[in-house]
């Protein structure tokens, strides 16, 4: 009776291994188990750094013999850290340059500055879309008036800016009869201003020209109708003024 009982119990164990065997003799759940999913949630490779946009300008260093070397700071690469602009003169040659923070930068020559005035560095303000400052310097002077030039800085060279074809150059001063005025607005354009005392003696009739940025040309935009003000009028005084951020003529 024992015998019995243990040989029943082997066939239904048997019995019970066989349901779950597939023809082939292997356990069913091992051909039947979906593809195993692996998390492939990896952060993506996409997020590039942001690059900078200094690129390696040869520079060679200013001549020894440089004179009248006047410095102010800019951002002519757009950054982030101060570059310097630079005004000097070799020989009977007025010249720009910038130097990069980072090392290099350009150097051109400024023709037609008058024997008797002198290039200076005013330094660098950003008056259009892009990150990089013009940069800005005196070009000539009167009895009493400065007149102001600017340049653009990209792929390694400064460019004078011009309106139409002519070098752009803006009179800032005053004489009893005549203001002039240099203003950027807000990061986005330069207007002229100017201010002429009217025959009556009694009132300046003004005159504002809004210029944009197009490349390394300034475009004539909009241009208020003349208006007239009062000598002493507080909105009297941008017309004589130079108002670029925090460059000053001196
Ligand atoms: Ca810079
Ligand atoms: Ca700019």
């Amino acid at each position: 009776m024992k015998r019995l009982l243990t040989l029943t119990v082997a066939v239904v164990v048997l019995g019970a291994c066989g349901k779950d065997r597939n023809p082939s003799g292997q356990p069913a759940s091992s051909s039947t188990q979906p593809p195993a999913v692996t998390a492939t949630t990896s952060a993506p490779t996409s997020t590039a750094a942001i690059t900078s946009t200094t690129v390696a300008c040869a520079l060679a260093p200013i001549a020894a013999s440089a004179n009248s070397v006047t410095s102010k700071p800019g951002d002519f690469d757009g950054n982030g850290a101060a570059d310097t602009l630079r005004a000097y003169q070799l020989g009977a040659e007025w010249r720009l340059r910038v130097e990069l923070a980072g090392g290099g930068g350009a150097d051109i020559a400024v023709p037609g500055v008058a024997p008797v005035s002198a290039l200076k560095a005013l330094g660098g303000y950003n008056i259009d879309a892009n990150l990089r400052d013009e940069a800005f310097a005196v070009v000539g002077s009167g009895a009493s008036t400065a007149i102001i030039g600017l340049w653009t800085f990209a792929n390694c060279q400064l460019t004078r800016v011009t309106v139409g074809s002519q070098p752009a150059e803006f009179p800032v001063g005053a004489t009893v009869q005549n203001q002039s005025g240099l203003s950027c607005v807000q990061g986005t354009a330069i207007q002229a201003l100017k201010a002429q005392l009217a025959p009556s003696g009694t009132m300046f009739n003004v005159q504002r020209m809004v210029y944009d940025l197009v490349g390394n040309t300034l475009v004539l935009g909009n241009t208020p109708p003349l208006a007239a003000l009062a000598p002493g009028d507080p909105n009297l005084a941008p017309y004589s003024r130079f108002a670029c951020g925090s460059l000053t003529l001196n």
